[in-house]
């Protein structure tokens, strides 16, 4: 098994592979992040969930990686006028999601592949792929390198090579979707006494209508704060708030309370990128048994539900349940066993694709918004109601394993249930129960697992 790219999914499933009995050779373009430092410098953290630890449970990595996370318990959401407040996730503290370094998870991840027996090739870009000869040709520091393979598994993200390399040799249908909105990266440093400057143990939303602002703990006390806003158009956007300066101003009409939080606000909004984002939507994930592609390289999706990573990681346990044992390695059972997975995978990427999307409007501008709170209100108290039949849409993504294609279908039936019964009310006591409790019996069979 060769795998492309020795990110979040390439190291995991390498692991995974290399317990089955495999042989695994991984090649990662870049240097080995535990040698040199992890790429990229500055701490960036994920949100890590139900999917994704589960994941790392299967691997016995979710110890080791939970022992430096921070809990965050929900939404603290914070008004331009009013006070900040926490929207929790879940019903308790056992569901939540955790913040977590990607370098400090990327090298947990590259440890556990070596130990299972994986190689780990740094320094090596897969360059071009000849699928006739089985030779994948790589860039290194001294050259091109031709190497045989028996099959590559592209799980080298967004901008994969290997998918490059398949789309030149047996064009599929594709389409990449980009967002007319674009991110910044921008910090929040630990206070003088070295601790976190705002509540440790929550999401932070800044929600503003058509932009927002987030931020996300580090172990480190320090918050990475994302911006989120359109790329072009009228003010605000990343056309017209262009440097350091004009940030200063825009932070200050709409972010006040972020001034005193943010001191290099100036000098982070004038280095840092701008991010762009993309939905990329494959027709064939897989080359008979001579290609499959995991992750972001398959399905690159917006960040609006904090979702790349565990659903990466849901690909490498599917992925890894296909393909079975290292002694079946006939090309006919490798073909099905990527066939399976490809169809098994499919309809679910393309469903949490979907619900990152409709996140962002969530995020950016409901949080805030009275009907929205009021429909949060009844879809917790449904869940008391008809505990296992009415599951709110966040818990159902975020804290439970059911396939992402069930939870849209579900999730967009419980919508309209709620719009539909809170419709011109102002509070809960007005609710006409027997005709929610109708409609859901009607329309939701109990869910299980
Ligand atoms: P990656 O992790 O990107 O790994 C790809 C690897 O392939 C890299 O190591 C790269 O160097 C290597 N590579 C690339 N090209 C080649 C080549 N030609 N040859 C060899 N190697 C190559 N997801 C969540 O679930 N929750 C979050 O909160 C979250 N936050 C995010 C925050 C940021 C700033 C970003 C950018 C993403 C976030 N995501 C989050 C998404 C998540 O990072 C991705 O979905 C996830 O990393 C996908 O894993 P992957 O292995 O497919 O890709
Ligand atoms: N990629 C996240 C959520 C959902 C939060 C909620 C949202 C930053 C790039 Cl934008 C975002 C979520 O509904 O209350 N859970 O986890 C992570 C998110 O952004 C990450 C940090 C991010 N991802 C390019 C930037």
């Amino acid at each position: 098994m060769t795998i492309i790219g020795g990110g979040l999914a390439g190291a995991l499933l390498a692991t995974l592979l290399a317990k089955e009995g495999w042989q695994v050779d991984v090649f990662e373009r870049r240097g080995d992040p535990r040698v040199e430092g992890y790429a990229g410098g500055r701490s960036i953290n994920l949100a890590l969930a139900e999917r994704g630890l589960h994941a790392l449970r299967l691997a016995g990595l979710d110890d080791a990686v939970l022992k430096q996370a921070v809990m965050m318990r929900g939404r603290y959401v914070h008004p331009l006028v009013g006070t900040p407040h926490l929207q929790r996730y879940g019903r308790d503290d056992s569901e939540v999601i955790w913040s977590i370094s990607r370098g400090e998870l990327n090298i947990t991840l590259l440890d556990a592949a070596e130990r299972a027996g994986a190689r780990l090739h740094f320094g090596m870009g897969l360059d071009a792929v000849d699928f006739e000869g089985r030779i994948a040709t790589f860039d290194t520091s001294e050259g091109k390198r031709d190497l045989p393979f028996h099959t590559l598994i592209g799980a080298d993200g967004a901008g994969s090579s290997l998918r490059q390399a398949l789309q030149a040799y047996r064009p599929c249908e594709e389409r990449t979707e980009w967002l007319d909105h674009g991110y910044k990266e921008l910090e929040i440093p630990p206070d003088a006494a070295g601790g976190f400057r705002i509540e440790p143990n929550a999401l932070h939303i800044w929600p503003r209508g058509h932009y927002m602002c987030i931020a996300l703990p580090n172990d480190e006390r320090t918050f990475t704060v994302t911006l989120f806003m359109p790329l072009e158009g009228e003010s605000p956007s990343f056309a017209t708030i262009r440097d350091g300066e004009q940030a200063l101003e825009f932070f200050r009409r709409d972010f006040p309370d972020t001034l005193e939080l943010i001191p290099d606000l100036a000098e982070d909004y004038a280095r840092n990128p701008v991010g762009k984002l993309a939905t990329q939507h494959y027709r064939h994930w897989h080359l008979d048994a001579r290609a499959a592609l995991i992750g972001d390289a398959a399905h690159a999706m917006v960040p609006f539900h904090g979702q790349g990573m565990n659903c990466a990681f849901e690909d490498c346990i599917a992925l890894a349940a296909h393909i079975g044992h290292g002694h079946l390695a006939h090309d006919r059972d490798l073909a099905e066993a990527y066939a399976a997975y490809e169809a098994e995978r499919k309809p679910n990427a393309a469903a949490i694709q979907q619900m990152a999307l409709e996140n962002y409007i969530e995020m950016r501008d409901k949080v805030d918004d009275a009907a929205f709170l009021l429909q949060r209100e009844l879809e917790l108290a449904l869940q008391e109601r008809h505990s296992g039949r009415f599951v709110p849409h966040y818990t159902m993504v975020t804290f439970m394993r059911i396939p992402y294609a069930v939870a849209l279908e579900r999730s967009d039936i419980q919508r309209e249930i709620l719009v539909e019964a809170t419709r011109g009310l102002t509070s809960l006591a007005q609710v006409n129960w027997d005709k929610v409790d109708a409609a859901v019996m009607a329309r939701l069979h109990p869910l299980s697992g």
